[in-house]
């Protein structure tokens, strides 16, 4: 889009030059009205541009919270738990079981440590403690990360989908690194998993009309009081998939911040099926019959989400992919609109071809393999995705950036690479981040939650989960 305005804005003064340089190789006497028009043209033009061109965004670094190991659950652990609570029947323990074994979850994801106390108690003073944790913990890392005082940061996104308390978080977090007072704080709540990327669409918006400032983006999720302990299944299996986690991104719009930043962001795109009754019902926090708050999972989720992926696909697919690819999706289409080939598949275009690298929100094994299906992407491309699903689990929002991290962590992300990260949420939404790399990630020097065991990856998800 700026290209465009750019090579439209330039012609006309890129002729009055050539005119000017004519007349004056032909001695011809200037006039001052000339003259005139000639400065206001010059000057005009180039600042139109300006003011019309939108300023980049680029992220300096980010970073992910990997808890303490006391709060690591292995399927064991988990059920040890759950018995504990003595509230589930024994059908509803067999069911969790069941789900886990095949979430694809692995054995050392974490879960807040009330939870894992006995007698599980969870209270909102403990809700405090877990979210103070996430938040902190991801921003201290980010902060030793980057040269920027918590003072130059002027907006301030933080996303918790399902804890909102008064104070808010984004005060907490002010409040702890003394942010100015004229701060822009924005806290969201209660969008679910694709949060993550509706704040990097808000943070991109508001980057856009301030000039030369920081944005602190922190996504988290709190489970302490998200525990469902009544039993009814559709609201049981959010528990077998939810862990914690949580990420820190300082985004940036100087010019100059180029050059010490990691990654520039392309695109968002937004969808939100929330008209369809389906869609704004897959995912609801509801009570059961017996009063007990859960989040239940309609069986229409995968159905759902296929439905959004495809919508947001075809509004990005313009934006990104290579001509080659428009061509065959085009012609697909006028193959199945004008000459009636219904039995014509649609065309799904290779993304392969416009990203390097995938990550896809790690809600469950389910929502990769659909994804994977419809895209058509090889286990390679997947595997950022499986992982962060194996090793940390369905973290909401955060985990695209602990897809983000293993593909740092392997040393995949070289200059120019393209990465496609892909949110899934309750409403129902598909929101999409398309960065592309500015250099070349040395994994030797990065700090992130994978680089002390990144030997160990990939492990095998199916045959781990059969033995
Ligand atoms: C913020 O990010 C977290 C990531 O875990 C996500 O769960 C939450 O839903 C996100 N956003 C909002 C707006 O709630
Ligand atoms: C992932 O966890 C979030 C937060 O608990 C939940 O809303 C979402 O439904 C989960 N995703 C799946 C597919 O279970
Ligand atoms: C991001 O942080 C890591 C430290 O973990 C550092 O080595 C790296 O240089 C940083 N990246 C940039 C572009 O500043
Ligand atoms: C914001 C955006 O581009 N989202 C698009 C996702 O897909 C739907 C359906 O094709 C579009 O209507 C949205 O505009």
């Amino acid at each position: 889009m700026a290209s465009k305005t750019k090579t439209n804005l330039f012609f006309p003064l890129f002729l009055l030059i050539i005119i000017d340089f004519l007349a004056y190789c032909q001695n011809v006497q200037f006039d001052p009205t000339w003259v005139i028009a000639n400065l206001i043209i010059l000057v005009l033009i180039p600042s139109i541009y300006l003011q019309t061109k939108s300023p980049p965004v680029y992220m300096l670094n980010f970073s992910c919270y990997k808890p303490d190991n006391t709060c690591k659950v292995s399927t064991q652990r988990f059920m040890h738990s759950c018995n504990a609570v003595g509230k589930f029947t024994k059908e509803s323990m067999e069911f969790q079981k069941k789900v886990l074994e095949k979430s694809g979850l692995g054995e050392d994801t974490y879960l807040p440590e009330v939870l894992l106390r006995i007698p599980v108690n969870p209270c909102m003073a403990d809700a405090i403690k877990e979210v103070e944790d996430i938040i902190f913990g991801a921003s201290d890392e980010l902060f030793a990360k980057i040269n920027v005082k918590p003072k130059d940061i002027g907006i301030l996104i933080v996303n918790c989908s399902l804890f909102s308390p008064t104070p808010s978080l984004s005060a907490m977090i002010v409040n702890r690194y003394k942010l100015r007072s004229n701060i822009m704080s924005y806290n969201i709540a209660g969008m679910g998993c694709s949060a993550g990327v509706i704040s990097l669409d808000l943070a991109q918006n508001l980057l856009q009309v301030h000039k030369n400032s920081y944005a602190l983006v922190v996504s988290i999720e709190c489970g302490t009081l998200n525990f469902y302990t009544g039993n009814e299944k559709p609201m049981l299996v959010s528990n077998c998939l939810f862990r914690i986690g949580g990420s820190a991104i300082l985004l940036s719009n100087k010019r100059s911040d180029k050059y010490r930043s990691k990654y520039e962001l392309i695109h968002t795109v937004r969808t939100h099926k929330g008209v369809d009754d389906k869609s704004f019902a897959s995912v609801t926090h509801i009570e059961d019959s017996e009063r007990i708050i859960g989040i239940s999972l309609s069986k229409e989720l995968m159905i759902v989400a296929g439905d959004a992926l495809k919508a947001n696909i075809t509004s990005l697919g313009p934006l990104v992919l290579p001509v080659s690819e428009k061509l065959l999706f085009v012609g697909n289409l006028i193959a199945k609109k004008l000459f009636m080939m219904k039995k014509l598949k649609p065309y799904i275009p290779d993304f392969k071809l416009a990203f390097e690298h995938f990550c896809i929100h790690a809600g469950g094994k389910a929502v990769l393999d659909g994804v994977q299906k419809n895209l058509a992407l090889a286990e390679w491309h997947m595997e950022p995705s499986r992982m962060t699903l194996y090793r940390f689990g369905n973290t909401s929002s955060s985990s695209i950036w602990y897809g983000l991290a293993y593909t740092e962590a392997k040393g995949r992300v070289k200059r120019g690479d393209r990465v496609w990260q892909i949110g899934f949420g309750s409403g129902f939404k598909c929101n999409s981040a398309v960065w592309s790399a500015l250099r070349d990630v040395n994994p030797a020097q990065e700090m992130n939650p994978w680089m002390d065991e990144i030997q160990s990856f990939p492990v095998d998800v199916s045959r781990e989960k059969c033995a």
